[in-house]
């Protein structure tokens, strides 16, 4: 029966006036009795199928579904006036306490993902890279600076093609011997020099080697070592080579490499004040004082100078402890009283008290005085509490500490509790780069005044060469006793091949364009052709005043890391690894201004 028929029929029936159901015809009733069964079937269908219908028919009577709608009921009451209670709590709390439950919230969100991460056998979060600006130079245009460049880099391929050739995958070359050396510094850590080197190779374009080397690191570069380390030289060396590695080349592994020792070095940090621990066993996580310094306290240069390498681990691993944990040390000088505003060598890691009253911006102390004007500048400048302890030390250094020879030679003195050492490191040296790296951003009287000292600095420290016989510096030279800036002690006169006065130059040539920089760098390539070359590579001296020179047998690995990559820089063009991107840390390897605009920039991880 299709619908226009049933339609016709009522229309016929309309016709005919209105029908009783008695006067149906049996079509009709046939349709009629098909619609109703219709129905009933709808009707029946309905109780097998509707959702309750399994409740209804197990027996549920009325009641029960009545009594579960009011447990529904009741439980959503029940949420909705907890909510109310939350809501009213959050209210009634200070922003100061609402902003700390967020950050705890959020840490934990941050844990709970690592520790998901972490089981699926992926440990780090996906971070996009971004090659900053001037990872590679260009050939400078002056003659003289291009022949002096490429010769700097023919040395470099020297020390590393004798590292290679004699002591592959060992922690530093014995040139003369030509065999490995390894120093107990990296436990059985391996491979420092090649770590060390990384990032000179790169910036030098040496790629084939920079590939041998990463190469290497991929298979060879083991932490999982049952052994003593020391945390700092460990930190600067291999923690702060990866990292430059990663920036520089982009490569992955060197960024799971470097978060992978930094968690290893995490366990230093177990101390009641959270000042590290300076020798650490890797496998056990216990860690202890050099025993000889004052009473088992950790040193200044040491627990100070983890901030920069430990918060690029923070932002490229997603995990907030590491920056934790050296902000945490920042508090813990702030808490304690500075003698004549100076910061002692010496900190007991329990008592949180300072050792011995020694202050030196060399040896023991030298690199803290750097990582907090480093560590402001890396932050895009907004570490301002870096910033003010970085102003404030170098004050009480300079009214403290340096001092001006009957010569007129500038120089930082060592004070041991109130007296002080007419002496100035080799290590020292360092400080006319740091001085003038800050000069820009002292308060505006300062700057000149600053720009002035780190000159002086620099010319103390070139006269410390130049009146050797060798014209290489000794490791500590003194101003007493008839002597300026010559070294007195025959424990002094060594040179190991260190960097801190080509440092210096470097950084002075940027900031003035002072071409003498340049010429004083020239003459300590010279002096290392002429006296520290060797067929095997390059090596330390033991008495820069004698006439012939008496190896050391030692080619350390910051000669490729410092020494090569600051004369490299020396003679190149400021736009590579300018200063307003790149930050050097200790050991010279560059690491990015975390930009401000970054949501992981320092401030927002503390
Ligand atoms: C390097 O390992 C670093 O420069 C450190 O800060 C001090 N000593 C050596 C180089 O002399």
């Amino acid at each position: 029966v299709t619908e226009s028929e049933i339609l016709s029929l009522s229309a016929e029936r309309l016709r005919h006036g209105s029908a009783s159901p008695t006067s149906f015809r049996l079509t009709e009733k046939f349709i009629l009795l098909l619609v109703f069964s219709a129905f009933i079937t709808l009707c029946f269908g309905a109780i097998f199928f509707l959702p309750d219908s399994s409740k209804l028919l197990r027996g549920g009577d009325a009641g029960s579904i009545l009594g579960s709608d009011d447990r529904v009921l009741a439980k959503i009451r029940k949420d909705h006036e907890k909510a109310l209670l939350e809501a009213k709590d959050t209210l009634q709390k200070r922003p100061e306490e609402i902003q700390q439950d967020i950050s705890m919230e959020k840490e934990k969100v941050v844990k709970d993902s690592l520790a998901r991460a972490a089981k699926d056998g992926n440990q780090l979060p996906l971070v996009e890279y971004r090659r900053p600006p001037g990872a590679t130079g260009h050939v400078p245009l002056d003659p003289e600076t291009r022949i002096r460049r490429e010769k700097v880099k023919e040395m470099m391929k020297h020390a590393w093609d004798s590292y290679r050739r004699y002591a592959w995958g060992s922690n530093e070359l014995r040139p003369v011997s030509k065999q490995g050396h390894s120093s107990n510094l990296f436990g059985s850590i391996k491979g420092a020099t090649i770590v060390d080197a990384l990032d000179t190779l790169y910036i030098m374009e040496m790629f084939e080697e920079f590939d041998a080397a990463t190469d290497w690191v991929e298979k060879n570069l083991d932490f999982n070592v049952n052994a003593e380390i020391s945390v700092f030289e460990v930190n600067i060396r291999f923690v702060g080579g990866l990292l430059s590695a990663y920036y520089l080349s982009g490569k992955e592994v060197y960024r799971r490499k470097a978060v992978e020792l930094g968690e290893k070095l995490l366990p230093a940090f177990k101390t009641p004040t959270g000042i590290p621990w300076a020798l650490l066993n890797l496998k056990s996580g216990i860690g202890r004082n050099w025993p000889w310094a004052s009473g088992g306290s950790s040193i200044l240069a040491e627990y100070g100078t983890l901030h920069l390498e430990f918060m690029h681990l923070s932002k490229l691993s997603n995990n907030p402890e590491f920056a934790q944990k050296v902000m945490n040390i920042r508090k813990v000088l702030n808490r304690l009283d500075k003698p004549q505003g100076l910061y002692p060598n010496y900190l007991n890691p329990n008592s949180g008290q300072w050792g011995q009253h020694h202050v030196s911006v060399g040896g023991l102390g030298d690199s803290f005085y750097e990582y907090l004007l480093k560590a402001w500048l890396m932050s895009d400048k907004t570490d301002e509490e870096g910033k003010k302890m970085y102003y404030d030390a170098l004050q009480a250094i300079e009214t403290n500490l340096m001092r001006k020879s009957s010569g007129g030679l500038t120089y930082i003195a060592e004070w041991k509790g109130g007296l002080l050492e007419h002496k100035m490191g080799h290590l020292t040296c360092f400080a006319g780069g740091m001085i003038a790296l800050g000069a820009d951003g002292a308060p505006s009287d300062k700057t000149g005044h600053q720009m002035e000292q780190a000159a002086e600095i620099a010319r103390t420290c070139h006269e410390s060469y130049a009146r050797t016989a060798l014209k290489l510096g000794p490791e500590a030279f003194r101003f007493d006793g008839g002597v300026e800036a010559i070294a007195t002690r025959q424990n002094e006169k060594y040179f190991i091949l260190r960097p801190e006065v080509i440092e210096t130059y470097m950084y002075m040539w940027r900031f003035t364009h002072d071409p003498k920089y340049r010429e004083w760098g020239w003459e300590a390539v010279q002096a290392l052709e002429n006296h520290c070359k060797v067929e095997g590579g390059y090596s330390g001296v033991r008495d820069v005043y004698a006439s012939t020179p008496n190896y050391d047998d030692v080619q350390q690995s910051f000669y490729l890391a410092e020494t090569l990559k600051y004369l490299f820089l020396l003679f190149s063009e400021d736009d590579h690894l300018p200063f307003e991107h790149w930050v050097f840390n200790t050991e010279a390897h560059p690491l990015p201004v975390i930009r401000k605009n970054n949501s992981d920039t320092p401030n927002h991880v503390e």
